[in-house]
């Protein structure tokens, strides 16, 4: 069973958009095992985007996400990762099908609404940055087979 780490970026809660989302991740049929409400600092911000660290965007991407209150969810599920990937749409949502989240509710890279692990490994490694063990909820999910 894989997990992934998803993160609804600020604004997401001020348009109101945060349940539509959820919402095509849950009817898909992946199963939510933690979910919170919190405001990032800069030091989490550091270590959740270590990757990008120098780049152009590194800057204006830690202002933007630690400005306001994100959602972060785990999901688990048979192929997680690819399937909250395909969900999310591509990094540009110009090139973002429609249909896809970023597809369908934003015009711009730097405010795409949603973090989605891009690897099982990362995925791992967020969900352990933002959740501790008693945060989360590996439930009995007899609905599986339905999806
Ligand atoms: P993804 O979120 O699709 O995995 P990454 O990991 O390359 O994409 O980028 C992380 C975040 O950095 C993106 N979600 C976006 O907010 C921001 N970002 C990436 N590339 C750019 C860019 N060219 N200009 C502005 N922001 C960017």
């Amino acid at each position: 069973m894989e997990r992934c780490f998803t993160m609804l970026k600020p604004g997401v809660l001020n348009r109101r958009i945060a349940g539509e989302i959820i919402s095509r991740l849950e009817r898909k049929g992946l199963q939510l095992i933690g979910m919170k409400m919190l405001r990032i600092d800069r030091e989490l911000a550091a270590e959740h985007y270590a990757d990008h660290a120098g780049k152009h965007f590194y800057e204006p991407l830690v202002s933007y996400i630690t400005s306001g209150p994100v959602v972060a969810m785990a999901w688990q599920g048979d192929n997680c990762v690819s399937i909250v990937r395909r969900l999310t749409g591509a990094t540009d949502p110009l090139e973002a099908a429609p249909g896809t989240i970023r597809g369908d509710y934003c015009a711009h890279t730097q405010h795409n609404v949603m973090h989605a692990s891009d690897s099982p490994e990362n995925a791992e490694r967020e969900v352990a940055l933002f959740f501790a063990e008693d945060e989360l909820f590996d439930w009995k999910d007899e609905s599986a087979h339905w999806y």
